[in-house]
């Protein structure tokens, strides 16, 4: 094989082991760059007579010919190589269904608050709104609370900044405050227009439309595990009238758990019980007569005659107006309804929970 031959071949190979285009580019300067084997073969040409320069240099020119081809064709088929592995990496299946966006649907507390509203709304209860974030006063002291009722402690209430070491402001702990709130504006709406009507320590005993609300929504306190959140519902009702009394209790609030769970024949029990705002006090146990949890007493709700010392704080003269109010909580009730048994999926946001309620 002639001497030219062998620098074809020799290039040939270097080009075949290069694997990246630097490579290729060093492999090329050691055959084609300005001291490459090709380029001193050149110069060598200077040395010759001039026939034999003439045949030496075409030979010199083929050679130079097929080790460009060869470089050209190996940078071809590495361009081609790095064009591949990006193609894999940046695959993209274009048969795959897009994303797809489901219909949205209320939560299932929030189905059960509605279902609340609606049932107690044919009753002629209104709905309180409030503020969660609440002082003391109507919170706890207005509820005929004790000062040093285990409620009040930090281990069970979360109070935030703002309000007074005396008059503190917390996290509502249940949703009263709003029953509050509203029976004040109602005393303070019909004090103006009544005609008369005033006890000796300002407490109102004219006449006035009874108050009948439900006040639904988010209550706090300190505590987290399978049955209970730091974030929880409830939904409390009042009726105050001028004779109102414990059957009205017990009748509207059959009434509702039928209606509510759609079973007429659940049978209702009422515990005795207490509360300190309200006496007597009153625990409320379901049971059903078919289905899944049919036969067990399941307790539902708290209740009792409101606490004279409250029907005060509201304003009124508790001499002349009296009344019933219930505390019962929506998430327990959801899960009841729904047969859910962990408190916390209805929390987790979870969309494959959440989608069994549309
Ligand atoms: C329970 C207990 C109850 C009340 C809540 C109430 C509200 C006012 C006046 C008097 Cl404004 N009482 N609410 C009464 C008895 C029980 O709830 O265990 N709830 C889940």
């Amino acid at each position: 094989m002639n001497e030219l031959n062998v620098v074809v071949d020799a290039a040939k190979a270097a080009f075949e082991r290069a694997i990246t285009p630097a490579d290729l580019e060093n492999a090329k300067a050691l055959f084609l760059g300005k001291s490459g084997r090709i380029t001193e073969l050149m110069k060598g040409l200077a040395a010759l007579a001039v026939d034999e320069k003439k045949a030496r240099g075409a030979a010199i020119n083929l050679a130079k010919q097929a080790i460009e081809g060869a470089l050209n064709s190996r940078r071809q088929a590495l361009a081609d190589i790095e064009l591949q592995t990006q193609l894999q990496a940046e695959a993209l299946d274009v048969t795959l269904p897009g994303r797809q966006r489901g219909p949205g649907g209320l939560h299932p507390v929030s189905l059960t608050l509605e279902r609340i509203e609606a049932i107690f709304g044919s009753m002629g209860f209104s709905v309180a709104q409030g503020p969660e974030i609440e002082t003391d006063w109507f919170n706890f002291t207005a509820l005929n609370t004790p000062e040093d009722h285990p409620a009040r402690s930090m281990h069970d209430t979360f109070y935030v900044e703002g309000g007074s070491a005396t008059a503190p402001n917390l996290l509502r702990t249940h949703t009263s405050p709003m029953q509050i709130r509203h029976a004040v504006q109602h005393v303070k709406k019909h004090r103006a227009t009544a005609a008369a009507g005033q006890s000796g320590d300002g407490l109102f005993s004219g006449s006035m439309p009874e108050i009948r609300v439900i006040a639904p929504g988010r209550t706090y306190r300190v505590d987290s595990d399978a049955t209970h959140s730091p974030m929880f519902h409830q939904c409390e009702g009042l009726w105050i009238g001028e004779n109102v009394s414990f059957k009205d209790l017990k009748y509207v609030f059959t009434d509702f758990c039928r209606t509510f769970f759609e079973s007429d024949d659940l049978v209702l029990r009422f515990r005795p019980s207490f509360f300190p705002f309200t006496e007597p006090s009153a625990e409320i146990d379901i049971q059903f007569q078919s289905g899944p949890l049919s036969g067990r007493w399941l307790e539902v709700a708290g209740s009792g005659q409101v606490h004279p010392n409250v029907v005060s704080n509201m304003g009124l003269d508790p001499e002349k107006f009296i009344g019933f109010a219930f505390g019962m909580g929506p998430d327990r009730l959801t899960m009841l309804r729904y047969g859910v048994n962990d408190l916390r999926l209805f929390f987790d946001g979870d969309i494959r929970f959440l989608t069994q309620f549309q």
